[in-house]
């Protein structure tokens, strides 16, 4: 019995010496630890032996056992050891590698001029009405004040999608839209892309244009100065100047111009080339809404009056970041975007 236990021993260790992974040893396990394990099997017969025996061989056996168990453990752990090492070998992350950089985006400048006219306005309790960029001849001219010999409506200006039908050429007639559903007071702003039959430096066929209006009991011109010189030292800084020069539009009367001191040459040269020399840059048209137009949205001219404006976002961009050609706005190069 004793030699029979000594050559278990000897072959379970020897065994174990062999094992190559985790499925080695539990197999090991089983067969010599199990249940039906052939070391088992011998503590289970020890209460057949003679008492005299039991003792010596029931001691030597389960030495054995602990002795297995104990060197399973030792292998499990060592196993386990190299397999993490291995795995944090395969997986290790080297940090000194450069990031992947996620190219930001960043809004295009006609977009950012937007913006910023429209929270100045906001700010000033105008709210943002919107309209249709295809018009009717009687919203974009007629109920404008601008009769149908205008020059305003030649087909080398406006594009026609049918006869009575145009793209529109200002956002103007979203303002009669707002007046023909609403009652004063208004104050709204309208941003949106306009439409002309146009294209050069100076001009794009399509463009940006933000009009705004201001209707009640007894506004008037000094409320007019008011808001747009507001504007323009926000949007240009304090101590830009502002001045108001006489000007014609059909749905506006008195209508005035309003120019600021120019931003590159700050009107104290002479020789600068995109004030031509005057020293000053129209940056908006403006004037008092015209008797007319009251008439034609059903608001009667005695009682009510106004203010209305109108402003290319081009322009103010252009003037806002020293860019000479309206075109770039739309030739989407990213050497040029990347800049703003
Ligand atoms: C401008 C200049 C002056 C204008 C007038 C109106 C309306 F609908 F009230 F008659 N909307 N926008 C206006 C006035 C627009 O743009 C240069």
């Amino acid at each position: 019995m004793e030699s029979e236990l000594a050559r278990l021993r000897d072959e379970a260790l020897a065994a174990l010496d062999t094992c190559r992974d985790d499925a080695d040893i539990e197999a090991l396990r089983v067969r010599f630890l199990g249940r039906k394990g052939e070391l088992t099997g011998v503590l289970r017969g020890i209460g057949e032996l003679p008492v005299e025996q039991r003792r010596v061989i029931g001691e030597t056996a389960n030495q054995i056992k602990t002795l297995v168990e104990e060197r399973i453990v030792a292998l499990r752990t060592r196993w386990q050891e190299e397999q993490r090492a291995r795995s944090l070998a395969a997986e290790r992350i080297d940090i000194t590698i450069p990031g992947n950089q996620r190219p930001y985006g960043s809004l295009h400048p006609l977009l950012q001029a937007l913006d910023d006219t429209v929270a100045i306005f906001t700010a000033m309790g105008f709210e943002v009405a919107r309209g249709p960029d295809i018009e009717d001849d009687y919203h974009n001219f007629a109920a404008l004040n601008i009769p149908a010999d205008h020059p305003a409506r030649e087909m080398q200006d406006t594009f026609f999608i049918a006869p009575e039908v145009v793209l529109r050429t200002h956002t103007s007639p979203v303002q009669i839209r707002v007046m023909e559903s609403r009652q004063p007071p208004l104050q709204i702003i309208v941003p949106g892309t306009v439409y002309r039959c146009d294209d050069d430096v100076t001009h794009s066929p399509m463009f940006v244009q933000l009009e705004g209006l201001m209707i009640g009991k007894d506004i008037c011109f000094a409320h007019l100065k008011g808001v747009l010189t507001a504007f323009v030292h926000t949007m240009f800084g304090p101590d830009t100047p502002v001045r108001f020069r006489p000007s014609y539009f059909p749905f506006t009367e008195p209508s005035a111009e309003v120019d600021m001191g120019c931003v590159i040459c700050g009107g104290r040269d002479t020789g600068c080339a995109v004030c031509k020399g005057s020293g000053w840059l129209e940056v908006l048209g403006s004037g008092m809404v015209h008797p007319n137009v009251f008439r034609a949205v059903g608001y009667d001219p005695e009682q009510v009056s106004g203010f209305a404006f109108g402003m290319g976002i081009d322009r103010i961009s252009m003037l806002r970041y020293g860019i000479d050609d309206i075109r770039l706005f739309y030739q989407n190069d990213l050497r040029f975007l990347r800049q703003f």
